[in-house]
């Protein structure tokens, strides 16, 4: 008998470990749940780079799934982002060019017809298109750039102030909204953060830790734009007064010794009595200390720079946690297995590369953007992705997930035939890029071009007429720009020739030299 027992055991111990091993066909209409930040630099996500601060739970996502190497935007600013993710077209197309637009709402967008195929929908957080959002069930924003403390909510179009640090509000509302969702629907769900945008303001949890960190300085900080006009024309400039001492790094002082560009500006006045303790127990002596040291030139540049980083990465400090709160939720609901969990961000950013804060160029750091994504069961591919992405494509990835056509006029490409397995599939060579929003604040010139693995061509245009080639393996920083340069003759024939046949795919023909 006892033998028999041992027998059957070791059946069905066989039988279970081969089943376990058997492939699981990938799932049918998972959920989706993506996470996109405003302004988060994929260098500061430690999966991607460990130099400047650890993000353990937005790193949760890549090593239980993919990271994509290279995932890029298509006009690197917030609405025009923000379009592009919902239309999966570029600027060109959706209308979307800059910040000032309005988005035109009666669009195809890839929530409507997740929708109208069964999918509860709803977006909470960030999202400055200015029309109301249309296509989700639920729909709970922030009004504009949206505030760090005790911030205003528009919960389906009615206006309500929350107390609390708004990247905890964000991932609040977001679980609610899973706890109160009809279960026997998949469910599409947009946590946009406000965080980290400008004017970097912390939570005050955050403060002690942040305070005496150093980070290193990019080998760019200097750069001094040889050969580059736009980049040494722009406005975004840690070694000007474009990044402000008191408006962005918060030292004030009541005795008008520091001088502003924005006076006005009140960082405490939304704040309740213990935040604005906890604020002013922070900054004050580091503003004391600031006017005691009396810095100027390199070193007041360099005191920019690590007090901007402290604050930033503060803030990511935030998103991290929140992040993995909202992944603990996924678990202990029985939801980490079903839902393809995305964290991205708008855009790039820079964190002193090239002595700059803000986005807007073609340049790597804020061209790219970071693509991390946990995926549901059936899914197999596994680590780095090296593809070409761009967030064209992200519209059509969900809509082939919930096994819905995608309509012929999305530009984009599905990447789910990425995500299944190891498997090599046919992908696309380059990625195409335009920039419109000039003049503006931080005056950065009109520019398109494109990227391939190794090249990138840009031409700024309107007020300016200047092209821009480099060899980004030789280069990676981009400081050298080799357009005209013999030695690339041939590769520059061949990269304006593909930018033709790309601004031909894309239908962006209608670029105005001298405007
Ligand atoms: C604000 C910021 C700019 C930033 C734009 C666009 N200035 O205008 O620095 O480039 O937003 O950012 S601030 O003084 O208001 O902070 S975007 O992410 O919304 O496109
Ligand atoms: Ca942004």
């Amino acid at each position: 008998m006892k033998t028999l027992n041992f027998l059957l055991a070791a059946i069905c111990a066989t039988y279970l470990l081969s089943a376990c091993s058997i492939e699981v066909k990938p799932m049918k209409r998972p959920n989706i749940l993506f996470i996109m930040s405003d302004d988060h630099s994929y260098q500061t996500i430690s999966a991607y780079s460990d130099k400047l601060i650890n993000t353990p739970n937005i790193d949760r996502i890549a090593n239980e799934g993919v990271i994509f190497r290279n995932s890029f935007v298509g006009n690197s600013i917030c609405a025009p982002s923000r379009a592009t993710l919902l239309t999966g077209k570029h600027s060109n197309k959706n209308g979307q060019i800059n910040n000032r637009v309005t988005f035109d709402s009666s669009q195809l967008t890839f929530p409507k017809l997740l929708q109208k195929a069964g999918y509860q929908t709803a977006l909470i957080g960030k999202w400055h298109l200015k029309s109301e959002p249309t296509g989700f069930d639920y729909w709970n924003i922030l009004p504009g750039q949206g505030q760090y403390y005790n911030p205003d909510f528009i919960e389906m179009g009615k206006k309500k102030r929350f107390e609390g640090y708004v990247t905890d509000l964000t991932a609040d509302f977001a679980m609610n909204w899973l706890d109160g969702r009809d279960k026997e629907k998949p469910f599409c769900l947009l946590m946009h953060n406000k965080a980290p945008h400008r004017t970097w303001e912390p939570d005050t949890t955050y403060f002690d830790e942040f305070k005496d960190k150093i980070y290193p300085v990019p080998a760019n900080f200097f750069d001094n734009y040889k050969g580059r006009q736009a980049a040494m024309e722009q406005h975004e400039s840690i070694r000007a007064t474009d990044m402000d001492v008191q408006y962005d790094l918060k030292m004030e002082d009541p005795e008008g010794r520091i001088k502003s560009r924005f006076p006005w500006m009140k960082h405490t006045a939304r704040m309740n009595e213990a935040q604005k303790a906890a604020w002013e127990k922070h900054y004050k002596p580091i503003t004391k200390d600031f006017l005691e040291k009396n810095l100027k030139g390199d070193e007041l540049y360099l005191w920019k720079y690590q007090r901007y980083m402290r604050d930033y990465l503060a803030c990511i400090r935030s998103v991290d946690e929140n992040v993995g709160r909202v992944l603990d939720y996924l678990e202990k609901n029985g939801l980490a297995d079903n839902t393809l969990v995305v964290y991205t961000s708008d855009q790039g950013f820079y964190m002193g590369e090239h002595g700059w804060f803000d986005k807007r160029f073609m340049y790597e750091e804020s061209f790219r953007t970071p693509l991390l994504m946990r995926l549901p069961r059936g899914y197999y591919r596994k680590g780095e992705v090296p593809e070409l992405v761009q967030n064209i494509d992200y519209a059509p990835t969900f809509l082939d997930f919930a096994g819905v056509d995608i309509p012929t006029e999305i530009q984009g490409k599905s990447m789910k035939p990425l995500l299944i397995d190891d498997k090599k599939v046919e992908w696309r060579d380059a990625v195409y890029y335009h920039y419109y929003e000039f003049p503006n604040e931080h005056m950065v010139k009109k520019h398109y071009g494109i990227r391939t693995d190794k090249y990138k061509l840009i031409h700024f245009y309107d007020n300016i007429d200047v092209w821009e080639l480099y060899d980004l393996v030789k280069d990676p920083n981009e400081m050298n720009n080799v357009f005209g340069n013999p030695d690339y003759a041939e590769i520059q024939k061949n990269i304006e020739n593909r930018l033709d046949e790309l601004q031909k795919e894309y239908d962006d023909g209608n670029i105005q030299i001298g405007e």
